[in-house]
């Protein structure tokens, strides 16, 4: 790339690999399942994340629409943290289309919901009330700066999920991100989950793609309300190939990622008009001195103008600057951000 592209890592490009895997793919019209790509995918991502079954979906947000439209009825509800993606950043996908109601909860500083506040949330037998269907969690926390959620957090809110009859669905977007902090295996972070969407495109660099999982019949109706989304799409091998590269030879370097957001980190840090906010896993939250060389809307402006750096203020919490590292910002990249950053703040 001859730009470097930080604000965020869904801007990843296919690897070379994955472009030949693509040219090369054997295909076959997935609506009649018999695209042998992506059954290979599907296949493959459901033992890797020991659920029955999977379906290949074009993007996180359609994954976790097709899991609340399969998993929920017309007027149930959510319990779901106030600044998950599924509630901030999927336009209400689950209420404009599914009719099901979200019912907000603070998300805690480590990311976490808090139990005794789930507890209080669900609603009681009551005629009055949506009757209360799900738990959703997020792995990483995209809003909590890519906070990874620990299998302990997750197994207590699974069991609660269960003593309460509530299905519990994960938007793992970026659960690899999460297995690499903590270096388990991605199994025990999803072990109590009933589904788990997460996403090729972003930190595994495919060119597009998430994957739903869950029971074989969960996965039947989520296809169906795949179908009714538009998102069946017919010989996607294409694109399966790339996702086959990204789910078995591109998890075991986001770690590199996280070393990499880490050392960007620090050598911002060095420069005294940088405030970092935070650095999780592959993300930065940063902000600027009040008493800063140039406000942020120009320091973004100057950066792409001049330096060919893109970076770009979070729209979520004015006056931070959000980065994310990935396959294609490797350490000379780094490098190259902090003299440009200490440059022009200096
Ligand atoms: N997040 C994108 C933007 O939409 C904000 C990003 O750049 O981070 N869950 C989580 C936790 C996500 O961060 C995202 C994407 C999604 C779901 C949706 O995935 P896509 O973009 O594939 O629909």
């Amino acid at each position: 790339m001859k730009y470097i592209d930080l604000r965020s890592d869904t801007v990843s490009h296919p690897t070379a690999e994955m472009r030949e895997a693509m040219a090369k793919a054997e295909v076959g019209d997935d609506v009649y399942h018999d695209d042998p790509t992506v059954n290979q995918l599907e296949a493959d991502a459901a033992a890797l994340l020991g659920k029955e079954a999977a379906v290949f979906v074009t993007s996180g947000t359609q994954g976790n629409l097709c899991a609340l439209l399969a998993h929920c009825q017309r007027g149930e509800s959510i319990l779901i943290g106030d600044t998950s993606h599924i509630f901030r950043y999927e336009q209400g996908g689950m209420a404009q289309l599914g009719g099901i109601l979200p019912h907000t909860l603070p998300v805690q500083s480590d990311a976490t919901l808090r139990l005794a506040d789930l507890e209080r949330a669900i609603n009681p037998d009551d005629e009055h009330k949506p009757v209360t269907r799900l738990v959703a969690l997020e792995n990483t926390h995209n809003m909590a700066g890519g906070l990874p959620i620990s299998a302990a957090y997750t197994d207590a809110v699974a069991d609660f999920a269960r003593r309460n009859n509530l299905i519990l669905h994960i938007d793992g977007a970026r659960i690899f991100n999460a297995a690499a902090a903590f270096g388990v295996d991605v199994q025990t972070l999803v072990a109590g989950a009933d589904s788990v969407t997460f996403c090729l495109s972003k930190g595994l660099c495919a060119p597009a793609g998430s994957v739903l999982v869950g029971e074989h019949d969960f996965i039947r109706r989520a296809r169906r309300a795949r179908k009714v989304l538009g998102g069946s799409l017919r010989q996607a091998g294409i694109l399966a190939a790339a996702g086959l590269i990204a789910l078995h030879k591109m998890r075991d370097r986001l770690i590199e990622d996280h070393r990499n957001a880490q050392l960007l980190a620090e050598g911002l840090s060095e420069i005294p008009a940088v405030d970092i906010k935070s650095q999780n896993t592959n993300f930065i939250f940063f902000s600027l001195a009040d008493d800063a060389s140039v406000p942020l809307d120009a320091f973004v402006h100057i950066l792409r103008r001049d330096y060919n750096i893109f970076m770009s203020p979070y729209t979520g919490e004015s006056g931070r600057i959000r980065l994310r590292t990935h396959y294609w910002i490797d350490r000379a990249a780094i490098a190259k951000v902090v003299s440009a950053v200490s440059a022009i703040l200096s």
